[in-house]
């Protein structure tokens, strides 16, 4: 039986690679931080329904020798780092945290890596944020970068160091450049979801408008689900490499809303008021993935629409805010 060590494993793509990985007979490890709020951070591998079937030990991405002590004891196959500060407005108000988190954390993980099991495959979850101000109209791993915000930056760092150490010291350790992807499981701070659970909300007649701010920008966006598919598949090749993994169709944070609005019967523009509190300082316009490298060396394609998508979004909000009992 293989064994895999997630970081990140309490959050969105953590917990679909977990149900992924259990479905391929792994044995799945995850570490999670320090909280003062026990029970409730496993919330989506028990929606999965997986919660029992991983184990989890404490660490933080912050204290290497957390890390040394649990990659000493689980001695997994596959590493999977996911864990970052991943909110992208947030990292302007906490930029040292995004740093020592989604930058230095890497190191932290390569160095636990190299000094214990230096043979363990080690994948790397760098984001198309790295594109930022594009320089290519569709993104692909030979795009340059250009980074747009404290997190873009970070980011950029744990790519290269993880290119660095698979160049300094052969380790097997890939990065896989991701563009946007949701989920039912996506935090509520990131617009699909805050959309998905606001027209559910207005839809039940517990609020009345949703506040957005660039509705403009374009993202390409995919399904989680589908999207850790790709993560595992680069740890099973014979050479670790990059790979940038999209759609590869872009579409506006508008028309992205109206899906959602237009599958419960209601019109947007009846509800949304840009309210300029959620402008970036420095904002990415457009992103549009090219995943050609990953059809071709992967075998991977996306399987969901982004209505599909969205609409299994809408449906499992309005299940959620059912069941929280708001409604009289
Ligand atoms: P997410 O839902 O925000 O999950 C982040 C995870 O990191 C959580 O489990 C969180 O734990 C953990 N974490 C944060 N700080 C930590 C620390 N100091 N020590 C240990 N764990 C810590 O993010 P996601 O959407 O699943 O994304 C997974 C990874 O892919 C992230 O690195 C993200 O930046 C990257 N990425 C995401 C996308 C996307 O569209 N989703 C695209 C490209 C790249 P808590 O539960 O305790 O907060
Ligand atoms: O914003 C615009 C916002 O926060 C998308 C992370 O997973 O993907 C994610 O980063 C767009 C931006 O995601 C609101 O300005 C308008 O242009 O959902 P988001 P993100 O910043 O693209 C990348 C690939 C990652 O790696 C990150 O970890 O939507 N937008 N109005 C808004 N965004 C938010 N959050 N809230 C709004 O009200």
């Amino acid at each position: 039986m293989k064994r895999a060590l997630i970081t990140g494993i309490t959050g969105q793509d953590g917990a679909y690679l977990s149900q992924l990985l259990l479905s391929k007979g792994y044995e799945v490890i995850g570490i999670i931080r320090r909280s003062s709020h026990r029970g409730v951070e496993d919330h989506r591998l028990r929606w999965l329904g997986i919660a029992d079937r991983v184990t989890l030990i404490d660490g933080d991405l912050a204290d290497l020798s957390s890390l040394v002590r649990v990659v000493k004891d689980v001695r997994p196959d596959e590493i999977y780092n996911l864990a970052a500060q991943s909110f992208v407005a947030s990292s302007w108000r906490q930029p040292v945290l995004t740093g020592n988190i989604t930058a230095i954390g890497v190191t932290n993980v390569l160095e636990a890596m190299r000094a214990e099991a230096p043979n363990m495959r080690f994948y790397q979850a760098s984001s198309s944020e790295m594109f930022g101000k594009i320089q290519e109209p569709a993104q692909s791993e030979t795009t340059p970068f250009y980074p747009r915000s404290p997190y873009a930056v970070a980011k950029l760092y744990g790519h290269w160091i993880t290119v660095n150490y698979r160049e300094s010291f052969g380790l097997h350790a890939s990065s896989g450049i991701l563009f946007n992807h949701e989920s039912p499981l996506r935090g509520i701070e990131f617009v699909t979801r805050k959309v998905t659970d606001s027209v559910a909300r207005i839809k039940l007649g517990l609020q009345q408008e949703l506040r957005l701010g660039n509705i403009d920008a374009k993202r390409d966006w995919g399904h989680a689900r589908d999207y850790v598919e790709a993560m595992w598949l680069m740890l099973q090749q014979d050479q670790p490499d990059d790979y940038v993994i999209a759609t590869g169709v872009s579409t506006t944070v508008r028309d992205m809303c109206r899906i959602a609005f237009e599958h419960v019967g209601l019109e947007m523009n009846d509800h949304v008021v840009i309210d300029p509190a959620f402008y970036r300082p420095a904002e990415v316009d457009v992103l549009l993935g090219n995943p050609a490298k990953a059809r071709a060396k992967l075998g991977w394609a996306p399987k969901t629409t982004l209505k599909e998508m969205i609409v299994e979004m809408v449906e499992a909000d309005l299940k959620r805010v059912h069941a929280s009992g708001l409604l009289s």
